[in-house]
């Protein structure tokens, strides 16, 4: 029987990525650095899972003016990222992608049991959950596993088997939604069936793991597409 629904974050629950990206570029500049990450550059860097992983990640590959010294501090111009991002989420309202806010809503009214399983810095997720569904709703979620919790971050299905021990319940009984690849391997390897709604950056993303591949939920006044996988009626 289903018992349990497991949700990522970024570019499942909101395009949150443009944000993040927003919060990464003011951080730089209030370090003095002039690096500008470009929406193309972004979509290379997300391959990449964690923002701190991620401005390693470019310093060694693109060795940009100031590598050494921000690597150096690297700890604390993430922390400084994550609490631009949690304010500019805050003050955006969350955006929703479509037809998430009525799966929660009704998975809780049914009594399923809902979970997050993320790579995303645990300080990002509330924030957002309040935005977009109010203070009380974001306390549905019995289970946020995020961030450093695991040793290692998506692809590898640490944080999935991580939200399923916490739920104590079987892979065999949830089902995952996701929007990337890196999010549908971990999620298929920790034994999950995965429903995929590709985001603004993932689209071009191997999504072969995933039992469904969907545009995004869907509203009543604005069907989803169905792309590959199960039909959802
Ligand atoms: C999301 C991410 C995150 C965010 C940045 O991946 O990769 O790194 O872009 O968050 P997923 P932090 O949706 O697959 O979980 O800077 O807090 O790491
Ligand atoms: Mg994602």
């Amino acid at each position: 029987p289903l018992e349990a629904l497991i949700f990522d974050v970024d570019g499942t629950l909101a395009e949150t990525e443009e944000v993040h990206r927003q919060a990464f570029n003011e951080t730089f500049a209030s370090h003095g650095l002039d690096w500008t990450w470009s929406a193309e550059l972004y979509r290379e860097l997300l391959r990449i899972t964690g923002g701190r992983e991620r401005i390693r990640h470019y310093v060694e590959r693109w060795s940009p003016r100031g590598g050494d010294a921000a690597l150096a501090r690297l700890a604390e111009m993430h922390a400084e990222k994550s609490n631009r991002y949690a304010s500019l989420v805050t003050a955006r309202g969350g955006d929703p992608r479509p037809g998430i806010r009525r799966l929660i809503r009704d998975a809780h009214d049914q009594g399923l049991r809902l979970a997050i399983a993320t790579t995303t810095s645990a300080g990002n997720v509330k924030p957002l959950l309040r935005a977009f569904l109010g203070e009380g709703a974001a306390s549905w979620f019995g289970v946020i596993a995020a961030g450093d919790i695991v040793p290692s971050k998506k692809p590898a299905p640490d944080i999935y088997l991580h939200a399923l021990q916490e739920l104590g319940v079987a892979a065999s009984c949830c089902v995952a939604f996701e929007d990337s690849e890196n999010g549908v391997r971990a999620a298929s390897q920790a034994g999950l069936v995965v429903v995929a709604t590709p985001s603004l950056y993932s689209s071009a993303d191997d999504f072969s793991a995933a039992a469904s591949l969907l545009s995004d939920l869907g509203e009543p006044d604005r069907p989803h597409r169905h792309i590959a996988g199960w039909r959802f009626s």
